[in-house]
């Protein structure tokens, strides 16, 4: 592997097409090595205010130019993505820690949702719809809401900022991006590969910074008409409440306490391989990832032997060293709040039966990392069970049935995925029914999901919308109804219907 080098030591916001310098800036770690990889730009309300000012003036014209001239645009974004995919895999796991194989998989998601969007430039489809009048004309269709801001985590810095940047360009919005703090170098790379690609000046602008400080000058700025948000459940429901107030549409997700239910009829060393991927893959540091093990008693015992001897073979480390499956956590306070759960865990009297403590060891030492943590006889109630922990830590939780397994996964705040393992088709079919979540698999682990299809989740995990999927649009557009009459006359709807 040759290892790749940013042009720059430190980064500069992207407004209005130039790269403008700020004063204040702070260092990215690399959560593998500790050492600093960049310095990220600290941005105040300024920055937000230069950046909307760009895009309201940039999105009047952009809106103008046809829906498949602006994909053309997202088509030379997947193809310089896609040549460079191994320069931003690497630079993905010198920022955010997950491994190499993960990296290639997350940046091949984004050049997915290029292409994907890039083809609903020749779609966006509306509806035209018979009107109640004779010679009159309905049709509804959809149309840009105008500056949208996007705030994205750092657990999927580039597929995540894909989601929602690419449908909301493509619509005909301009962008404001503040990307996670901890990992700004792939905004940085996207945002000069949506230069190369030629995106008007102005349609994206990248604002940098750390705490709330930019986030809350986008929430409450006027001209931004939406917010679309990933990221931690407080964070979320502040920005909803903020939002509420004014008016202004917002979509959240933010996070799981996904579950892998296993049946006694399942195969046992399938579930096996899903459950190693799911929780311990991005060290269990996905919102889809699986933190909860619902198992029927009768399997359990052979579970619990099978997960123990796959667990050993997991190595912890560097994730730009190919042979290593599972990589740091993302920084100390991460750590922490794993390590606090471990000391719940423990008290509430689930038993520890692998991991739990962080590797502190010569080879380990100056990164963050935390050994793959398996509990079990826990209970539906206990808060290892219940609470969303990030980080790779999964809980065996025994059941007697079908009925208490479904139960026990619809039993929590959350509903972001689910899966089960068994082999009866009656089961698959009322599982993907009954499991609260808005994504079911079956025969597969918790996470997983494509470019084309709806993410996002029920109860806690957000307020109805979806992330990718052709359902995105419906956060980046208004619809609009549009009637013509033809009849030379004025006709009254409801009361000159014949
Ligand atoms: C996330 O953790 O927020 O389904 C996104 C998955 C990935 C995306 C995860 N495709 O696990």
């Amino acid at each position: 592997m040759t290892a790749v080098t940013l042009q720059t030591q430190k980064l500069s916001n992207y407004i209005n097409g130039e790269w403008v310098e700020v004063n204040e800036s702070t260092a990215v770690i690399n959560p593998a090595t500790g050492e600093e990889v960049v310095q990220v730009p600290l941005s105040g309300d300024e920055s937000v205010e230069a950046a909307v000012t760009a895009a309201k003036k940039a999105q009047k014209e952009w809106a103008l130019v046809p829906a498949p001239q602006r994909a053309e645009v997202l088509y030379q974004v997947g193809y310089i993505m896609k040549e460079r995919k191994e320069r931003l895999s690497q630079l993905l796991t010198m920022e955010n820690g997950k491994v190499i194989e993960e990296a290639r998989g997350e940046v091949q998601e984004g050049i997915d949702m290029a292409f994907y969007m890039a083809g609903e430039g020749r779609r966006l489809f509306g509806q035209t719809t018979p009107a109640e009048l004779k010679d009159k004309f309905a049709m509804s269709q959809r149309t840009p809401v105008g500056v949208v801001g996007i705030i994205t985590p750092w657990n999927f810095p580039i597929a995540i900022a894909t989601w929602k940047s690419f449908p909301a360009i493509v619509a005909g919005n301009a962008v404001i991006w503040k990307p996670a703090t901890e990992t700004p170098i792939m905004a940085y790379e996207l945002a000069k590969i949506f230069e190369e690609a030629g995106l008007p000046k102005g349609v994206i602008n990248v604002v940098f910074g750390a705490g709330s400080a930019v986030g809350d000058a986008m929430v409450h700025h006027d001209d931004i008409r939406v917010i679309s948000f990933t990221g931690s459940n407080d964070t979320g429901r502040n920005i909803a409440s903020e939002c509420g107030k004014q008016l202004k549409k917002v979509s959240l997700e933010m996070g799981g306490k996904n579950a892998v239910i296993v049946m006694d009829d399942a195969d046992i060393d399938l579930a096996v391989e899903g459950i190693l991927w799911s929780a311990f893959g991005t060290s269990g540091q996905r919102c889809t990832a699986c933190s909860r093990v619902i198992v029927h008693e009768s399997v359990k015992e052979t579970l619990e032997e099978r997960l123990l001897a796959s667990m050993e073979n997991l190595s912890i480390g560097n994730g730009l060293d190919e042979s290593i499956k599972v990589g740091p956590i993302i920084n100390h306070a991460g750590m922490e709040k794993i390590k606090s759960y471990i000391d719940i865990g423990k008290n509430e009297g689930a038993k520890l039966l692998a991991g739990g403590y962080e590797l502190t060891d010569d080879d380990h030492g100056k990164g963050n990392y935390f050994a793959p943590t398996l509990f079990t006889d826990a209970t539906a109630d206990m808060r290892i069970a219940q609470e969303e922990i990030f980080g790779p830590v999964v809980s065996l939780i025994p059941v007697k049935s079908f009925e208490e397994a479904i139960e026990v996964n619809n039993g929590v705040t959350y509903g972001l995925s689910s899966s089960i393992f068994t082999n009866d088709v009656n089961r698959m079919f009322k599982a993907q029914r009954d499991l609260d979540t808005g994504i079911v698999y079956v025969n597969a682990g918790t996470t997983g999901a494509e470019i084309h299809l709806p993410f996002g989740g029920t109860k806690g995990t957000g307020n109805g919308h979806r992330d990718s999927g052709v359902q995105a649009l419906d956060v980046f557009t208004e619809w609009k109804a549009i009637y013509v009459d033809y009849s030379g006359k004025l006709q009254r709807a409801q009361i000159d219907v014949e």
